[in-house]
């Protein structure tokens, strides 16, 4: 029997978060918990019949086997074609790449991102659109209804197939085209940064260190830093991607890369470094003794993003989640560009991309990127980066020295609480909720609310409405307090804490971000009383 329509019934638990659906991998393999899933996401784009699909991953452990059920459940579905990255393996911007040049219907992309892989850690699955982009929320909102409603699943029996040849292959009538994963994303690359400019600066002497954290960037590092613009062999660490992560926490920020963090602060560190997470879609910025917080990295490539041979006509506009700090707002504000703000995710820059009106967009959870795809991606900021280095022949802690004098510098930092009891959480937060109305103007602490809310959005180009998208305290002096609960983890609740101190003193851009951020940190805990309801009295990570 060729095709099977399985019966089966809606399983608990499969609503999509900030970026498609994340679950412990022992979740993700139970019995119809992945097939649910993904007949969910067919049935919720109205089908796949007739239409081609991108399918790749971050390569953590079950991202080949899940690949495999996903091939057979499209061609019971109806799907003509499906195109796969060599190996199982796609980038989330390559993938995203991908769609857009082959003009598909849309991609799977089996990732949960910066969290862990493994049996005993996390898997995710998301759908992005024909532009290349998450799914929007309408859409999540429909798989979601599917996955509530959902009788029986489609699959095709059938041999698995041998992911690693590349060229094309038949699965009864559905063709399954294998792809190099790398190649039509280093093209892209070229065409945005200046090549010449960058080989020329590694062959003066220029010294980096990418960490790859043993995840899906390796291959792509290895191929355009190593390979096209000649850094030197090493240039590259952890660069063989792994279904563990090395056993590692692929999140690219100063706790989980502390190799590449003690190195960039040691003696003879290189003069630039950078790492990228799971699904290469997340990247750190870091100089010789000089880490660049995700936000001020925004501000600083839409400062000089005209330097490199893609934006030298100038940005349209530039967008950042709420949370992330008003660096690039200043930028924009200077340059006379528009600057908008977004609800936490990726998926609301799409309508803004798509409508024309920004160019860059960035999170402070180490997301940047650019209209050039339709998710954030790690290796373009990097080489966005050395592009901007080679242009202007400053050092990273000069170019932020630069750019913080003539904008101010926005102190910043987010603590995380991790586990946190959900009923916990939710207490705090609509404990927050409940004051909203009455703060501004009062005194907490060593600070005056100038302005309270829960964020809310009205996106410009579809009218759609998010609500309930974090609660934000602005203070008089330009302080910011905003209290989110993430919606990537897998287990328990995750406050997030973003804090945030503008500084415009030039005798005061230099200070420790935790000294100026003190009297924020310590209005917004007595603000949410944290400490009592949780029972935490410090955040599990600070970045
Ligand atoms: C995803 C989204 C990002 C978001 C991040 C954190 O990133 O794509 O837009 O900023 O999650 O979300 P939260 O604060 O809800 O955990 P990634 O890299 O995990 O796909």
């Amino acid at each position: 029997m060729p095709m099977q329509n399985v019966r089966t019934t809606p399983i608990d638990g499969q609503k999509p978060g900030t970026s498609g659906l994340r679950k412990k991998t022992a979740v993700f393999r139970r019995p119809r918990f992945l097939e649910n899933y993904v007949q969910s996401i067919f049935d919720g784009i109205g089908g796949v019949e007739g239409k081609t699909l991108v399918i790749g991953g971050d390569g953590r452990f079950f991202n080949d086997a899940a690949i495999q059920i996903i091939l057979r459940m499209a061609c019971a579905n109806g799907a003509v074609k499906c195109i796969v990255g060599q190996g199982g393996l796609l980038s989330t911007p390559a993938a995203s790449h991908l769609i857009r040049l082959r003009e598909a219907d849309g991609g799977l992309i089996l990732s949960a991102s910066h969290n862990p892989g493994g049996p005993d850690a996390d898997f995710g699955l998301k759908y992005n659109g024909p532009n290349g982009g998450p799914a929007t929320e309408a859409v999540t909102d429909k798989i979601f209804e599917c996955t509530k409603s959902l009788a029986l699943y489609k699959i095709a029996a059938a041999e698995d197939l041998d992911l690693g040849q590349l060229g094309t292959h038949k699965l009864q009538d559905m063709v399954i085209e294998i792809v190099d994963p790398v190649a039509d994303y280093a093209a892209l690359m070229e065409t945005i940064v200046d090549f010449a400019k960058i080989r020329a600066l590694f062959e003066g002497g220029f010294t980096m260190c990418f960490d790859a954290m043993h995840a899906v960037t390796g291959p792509y590092a290895h191929a355009v830093l190593e390979d096209m613009l000649g850094a030197p062999k090493g240039t590259v660490i952890n660069g063989q991607p792994s279904p563990d992560f090395g056993k590692g926490h692929p999140d690219p920020n100063p706790i989980w890369a502390k190799t590449l963090m003690d190195k960039m602060h040691g003696a003879n560190a290189p003069d630039f470094g950078a790492a990228s997470d799971g699904d290469g879609d997340r990247n750190m910025i870091v100089g010789r003794g000089a880490y660049v917080t995700p936000s001020d990295s925004l501000a600083l490539l839409t400062a000089h993003a005209h330097l490199a041979p893609g934006y030298k006509g100038g940005l349209a506009g530039v967008a950042r989640s709420m949370p992330t700090s008003r660096a690039a707002d200043r930028v924009a504000e200077s340059l006379g560009i528009g600057c908008y703000e977004t609800p936490t995710g990726w998926k609301f820059f799409g309508n803004l991309l798509d409508a024309g009106k920004v160019t860059l967009c960035g999170e402070e959870s180490a997301g940047t990127g650019s209209d050039h795809v339709r998710e954030k991606d790690g290796l373009w900021a990097v080489l966005l980066w050395l592009n901007i280095l080679a242009e202007t022949g400053k050092p990273v802690s000069e170019l932020m020295a630069d750019l913080w004098k003539a904008h101010g510098r926005c102190y910043y930092a987010r603590h995380d609480y991790e586990d946190v009891d959900g009923d916990k959480a939710s207490v705090m937060m609509d404990g927050l909720r409940a004051k909203l109305g009455g703060l501004a103007g009062s005194r907490i602490g060593a600070l005056t609310v100038e302005a309270a809310d829960e964020f809310a959005y009205l996106d410009p180009v579809d009218g759609s409405q998010s609500t309930g998208q974090g609660i934000r305290v602005a203070f008089e002096g330009g302080g910011r307090a905003v209290f989110r609960l993430s919606g990537t983890g897998t287990q328990g609740a995750t406050i997030r804490l973003y804090l945030e101190q503008l500084e415009t003193d030039p005798a005061r851009l230099q200070e420790a971000p935790e000294t100026m951020l003190k009297q924020v940190r310590a209005a917004a805990l007595i603000l949410s009383d944290l400490v009592a309801i949780t029972g935490r009295d410090a955040p599990d990570v600070i970045t």
